[in-house]
């Protein structure tokens, strides 16, 4: 015991003294504490060795109390509350923080394609149509990613490994159903056929970019295609579609929202506030959480002490499923399923999609400063979403070798022609900056115009010359 006291006092007095480096050595052992850089080094290192993922310590160390009795009442009396009838009892119990066991995650397709339980079919059209989707987002985000590399675009967002889950979860929805999106769901826009010239205009921040050039890159949306525009202050979405939610319930419509967020999302007072707000008004909306392991550099187990994200559910009195992020066709059997119970039973249900983030979060960060490359490429190589889609649909003689080479190459050319195009066109004037909220504008941005465009006439050389006024 006292050994244990000491050397707690010795981790304590260590990680008080410890700066930000040694905080971040601390979170990536935190996340992956049976990962030392020999076993992440060695050739037959395997994801299935270290089934800490996704696990904090809370879950390697703690085994939910069993109790000594059911947690019903003592005998049939009941007590009557506004809330309902409860039962009694004379023994004073904690209800455990936990189960001691975690929800299992719906899968469908086995990591070799295969098939390894009942599912809702889909025919050839539409896997194809999956399939080629998911490879487009891809090679999207491949030479978008290159742009900004090349300082021709300013800022972008990858999918990487998240594709099923864009993709898979669009195809089970239909186009009346209202998307409310964190910002790395391009694929549910790509879907819905949002061309590459649009997402490229939109990039490019040129005249043809729906925003007039007034967001940053990857901010797209689109009225035609129920996309609400992206906003990527972390989960200020998730309100907004409860209440869209609610109006499409008041209208009687055959539609739902839907709503995209990541694992840091539901840290965001907005995601508690929405969950709650939908149990409770009883709205078809479904909680689509992308739990990708990271928000930046915070890791899961940094960012919850529950089971995953997929137990809140119960807390707010909605239904909700865990989902193999990286399996199209359990994402696409899930997202089916939930928007029927969304639309004819008139309830929210929360999904966790559980995968990984292979890219860096943003072009602004390097991931490789706070996560092991081993542990990003074996994703990357082992689990990536599309290879699995493939290997079912070649299973079915969909697809072939050569089919594939034919559609990377036209993707490729087909999006490096769009972000030509793109580059080629003017940009929006700058005096739009001030357009499209107010009708008549308010005497502080009279000002703020006024002095602006003074400024641009004063110090041309400071300024890029391709900006009309
Ligand atoms: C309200 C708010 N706080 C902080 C940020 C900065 N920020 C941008 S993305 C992000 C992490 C989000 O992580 P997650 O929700 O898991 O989504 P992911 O990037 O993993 O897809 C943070 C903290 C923000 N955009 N908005
Ligand atoms: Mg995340």
């Amino acid at each position: 015991m006292a050994a244990l006291a000491k050397s707690r006092t010795l981790i304590y007095n260590l990680n008080s003294k410890l700066g930000s480096l040694g905080m971040l050595n601390r979170l990536t052992r935190r996340h992956f504490p049976s990962l030392t850089p020999q076993i992440l080094a060695s050739s037959d290192f395997h994801y299935n060795n270290s089934p800490n993922l996704f696990v904090s310590r809370h879950f390697e160390s703690t085994k939910a109390q069993t109790h000594p009795g059911s947690l019903h009442g003592d005998d049939d009396q009941l007590l009557d509350f506004p809330g309902g009838k409860v039962g009694i009892t004379s023994q004073m119990r904690f209800i455990s923080e936990t189960n001691d066991w975690r929800v299992p995650c719906y899968r469908v397709l086995d990591d070799d394609g295969q098939p390894i339980g009942e599912f809702v079919e889909v025919d050839e059209e539409t896997a194809l149509k999956m399939y080629t989707n998911m490879v487009t987002l891809q090679v999207m985000d491949t030479l978008f990613y290159e742009a900004q590399r090349q300082g021709r675009i300013s800022f972008y967002v990858t999918t990487i490994g998240e594709e099923a889950i864009n993709i898979a979860s669009a195809a089970a929805l239909s186009m009346d159903d209202i998307i409310f999106p964190q910002y790395r769901e391009a694929g549910v826009l790509l879907w819905r056929g949002f061309t590459l010239q649009e997402f490229a205009n939109q990039c490019f921040s040129n005249e043809a970019d729906y925003g007039k050039g007034r967001q940053m890159p990857v901010h797209y949306g689109s009225r035609k295609l129920n996309y609400i525009t992206i906003a990527s202050t972390v989960a200020t979405q998730l309100p907004h579609a409860v209440g869209a939610a609610y109006s499409l319930k008041m209208d009687k419509k055959d539609a739902c929202v839907i709503t995209y967020f990541g694992d840091g999302g539901t840290s965001t007072g907005d995601f508690h506030a929405a969950v709650n707000f939908a149990a409770v008004m009883e709205t078809p909306v479904i909680f689509f959480c992308r739990n990708n392991g990271w928000a930046i550099s915070t890791p899961i187990s940094d960012q919850l002490r529950s089971d995953g994200v997929v137990v809140r559910g119960q807390g707010y009195g909605i239904q909700s499923i865990r989902v193999d992020g990286n399996d199209a066709l359990a994402i696409y059997n899930a997202v089916g399923a939930a928007r029927k119970m969304a639309i004819l039973e008139e309830r929210p249900i929360l999904i966790e999609a559980m995968t990984y983030r292979v890219g860096h979060h943003t072009t602004s960060d390097d991931s490789t400063r706070y996560r092991p490359v081993a542990e990003i490429e074996w994703w990357r190589n082992s689990r990536d979403p599309i290879t699995k889609f493939r290997k079912w649909i070649e299973g079915n003689r969909w697809w072939n070798d050569e089919e594939e080479s034919q559609l990377r190459i036209s993707t490729r050319n087909n999006v490096l022609e769009a972000i030509q195009a793109a580059e080629k066109l003017k940009k929006p004037p700058v005096a739009e900056l001030f357009t499209d909220v107010y009708d008549v504008l308010p005497p502080n941005l009279l000002e703020q115009r006024k002095s602006l465009m003074e400024t641009l006439k004063k110090h041309p050389e400071e300024y890029p010359q391709d900006f009309p006024l």
